[in-house]
């Protein structure tokens, strides 16, 4: 298989991504104090990865394209969890892609404890042979949801998908803790917004 011809497609869709959804965060920054937007940070999945994906989920190397929804994956971080729903809604409303699916596991936490945002788009990208319609994943979480996230992500990596049941249990509480901590920072979100103008104003 030429990966590198495979994957050029996606790399393509996460760069434009990238650059849209930056984009987005500035004109959420010029037209108001606060944008819904923390960070985006995107990437195309490792081919070792799709490989290890594709034969648990018994995927021939045929299909990679069409059931291997997040080879191209792009993250969208925000402040709040109703900046989730926001974002949410701006991309509903977006006519530049598709939505193929969505996933609530806000709503829905997985049973790892797992809490994101799911949206699988269909993108279209302009390649020299023509159009190709490509599937691509946008993860939208908090801070705190990320933060959890990607430590479970490195434990997940380090013990090869089989969490000692320790840290497992530390790892549940602090999923908790962080939907706590989300929680918390809601009830006082207009407070944190207004010390951010006054911080912006005095230092941008
Ligand atoms: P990477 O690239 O290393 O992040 P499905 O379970 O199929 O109904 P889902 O959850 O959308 O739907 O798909 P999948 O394939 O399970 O997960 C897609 C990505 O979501 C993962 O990519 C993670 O980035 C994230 N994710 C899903 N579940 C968890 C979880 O329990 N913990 C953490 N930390 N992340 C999760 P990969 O495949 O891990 O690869």
């Amino acid at each position: 298989m030429n990966w590198e011809y495979l994957l050029a497609p996606y790399k393509q869709v996460v760069d434009e991504l990238k650059v849209k959804l930056r984009g987005t965060r500035s004109q959420f920054e010029y037209e108001s104090s606060h944008s819904p937007i923390e960070f985006v940070t995107g990437r195309v999945k490792p081919v070792q990865s799709i490989l290890e994906k594709a034969k648990n989920r018994g995927v021939p190397l045929e299909n990679i394209e069409k059931e291997i929804y997040d080879i191209a994956g792009v993250r969208v971080v925000c402040q709040f969890v109703d900046d989730i729903y926001a974002i949410v809604e701006m991309l509903r409303n977006r006519d530049d892609f598709s939505i193929v699916e969505e996933k609530d596991y806000i709503t829905n936490k997985k049973p790892s404890g797992y809490r994101s945002y799911h949206m699988i788009i269909q993108y279209p990208v302009e390649m020299v042979r023509g159009r190709k319609l490509v599937l691509a994943e946008i993860q939208i979480r908090t801070l705190a949801m990320n933060f959890w996230a990607t430590n479970e992500h490195s434990l997940n990596y380090k013990y090869k998908g089989s969490i000692p049941d320790d840290i497992q249990i530390r790892l549940q509480n602090a999923a908790e803790a962080a939907f706590k901590l989300d929680e918390e920072m809601s009830k006082i979100k207009h407070e944190i917004q207004e010390a951010r103008r006054i911080f912006n104003r005095k230092y941008n």
